[in-house]
């Protein structure tokens, strides 16, 4: 039975993808964080598995991470834990660096001194490639040039993945995934925002959905779909990146546009644009090339309608159940 630890199991990727592995008959670890309210919602419903548990650890702590190695002895580890919000990386850019690159160089390095059979994952982000120069789409020898701390603290990371790997030969491999949603999406990004919103705005719960720059395009895609693209590349013979994306792209006021009609709403009646909500750099267009991951057969199964019609259909039915009890 294969071993998997997951950080940011807590996480919407971590989820999906404790119960990808699950489902493939791993026995599967989280680290989670301590915080002062419970932060199991994600997983609750995973407890019930025999092959499933959590323990506490955070990526600011090695030592703490290193115990649980050293305790639970991996086959496999899917670094997900991230301070993952890009424009609050701006309020807090150590902490974002400690977490998005320490983090990670403590496990490599961890890897590299105690057991170099683990195979490692880094969670990646197309957020590196920020303002980049080259023509969309984005593929791996496209310009990285990110614009915020966190995408500066992934960079850094996606860099040490790869000196580890050439100058280690670890198996250590970046899966550079651009956006991906879902109805467990994190409520402040900006597609959960507009779902959940609109779901109070049905209930009269909420009058005005307050919004940054809507003229931002990004290439949006599932979780579940993208958790299944990185167990893909843990599992080649060689240890390499990969990107995965849809290749298609949509700006948000067309997310706007589509959930506010699939809902019978006019978004301009009830959408506010508000400074507070705008990043001092902004990335404006994401787009990936995702050719390399769909030759080892991966395709996205959710196009970006259908990922935005179920968090709405989620939202709208969370809402109504909230309000009922
Ligand atoms: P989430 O924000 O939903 O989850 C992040 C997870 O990291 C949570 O479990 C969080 O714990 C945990 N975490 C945060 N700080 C620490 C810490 N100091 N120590 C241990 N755990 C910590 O992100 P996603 O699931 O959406 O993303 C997963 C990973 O993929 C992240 O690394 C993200 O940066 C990266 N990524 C995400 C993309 C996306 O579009 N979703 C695209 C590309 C990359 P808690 O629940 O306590 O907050
Ligand atoms: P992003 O996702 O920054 O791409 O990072 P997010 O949903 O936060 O923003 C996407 C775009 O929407 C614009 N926007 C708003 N964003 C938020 N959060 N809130 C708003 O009110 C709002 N209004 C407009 C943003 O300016 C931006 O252009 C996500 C995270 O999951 C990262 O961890 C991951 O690495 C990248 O995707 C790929």
């Amino acid at each position: 039975m294969k071993r998997a630890l997951i950080t940011g199991v807590t996480g919407q990727d971590g989820s999906y993808l404790s119960e990808l592995l699950l489902s493939k008959k791993y026995k599967v670890l989280g680290i989670m964080r301590r915080t002062s309210h419970f932060n199991t919602a994600r997983i609750n419903h995973l407890y019930k598995n025999k092959n499933f548990d959590t323990e506490y650890g955070d990526l600011v702590d090695p030592i703490s991470i290193a115990n649980v190695i050293d305790r639970f002895k991996p086959d496999e580890i899917y670094n997900l834990g991230a301070m993952s919000h890009v424009r609050i990386s701006f309020d807090v850019p150590r902490f974002t660096l400690e977490t998005n690159t320490l983090g990670p160089v403590g496990i490599l390095e961890y890897i590299h001194q105690h057991n170099p059979k683990i195979k490692y994952y880094q969670a990646s982000s197309s957020e590196m490639f920020g303002a980049t120069r080259s023509k969309p789409p984005f593929g791996l020898s496209a310009e990285f040039r990110p614009q915020s701390p966190y995408g500066t603290s992934k960079l850094a990371a996606f860099h040490l993945t790869r000196i580890y790997r050439e100058g280690y030969g670890l198996f250590a491999v970046n899966g550079i995934l651009f956006n991906h949603e879902s109805p467990r999406r994190g409520e402040t990004f900006v597609t959960r925002k507009i779902t959940r919103g609109i779901a109070l705005i049905l209930k009269g719960k909420m009058k005005k959905l307050r919004l940054g720059n809507i003229e931002s395009k990004r290439d949006w895609g599932h979780s579940k779909d993208y958790m299944r693209a990185i167990h893909l590349m843990m599992q080649q013979e060689k240890p390499d990146d990969y990107i995965v994306a849809t290749g298609e792209t949509h700006s948000i006021k067309e997310a706007l546009e589509f959930c506010f009609k699939e809902a019978g709403l006019n978004w301009k009646k009830y959408v506010v644009i508000d400074k507070k909500f705008f990043r001092p750099n902004e990335v404006p267009y994401l787009q990936g090339d995702s050719s390399k991951i769909r030759k080892l057969g991966w395709r996205p199964r959710y196009n970006w309608k259908e990922i935005l019609k179920e968090m709405l259909e989620n939202d709208i039915k969370y809402v109504e159940e909230i309000f009922e009890s």
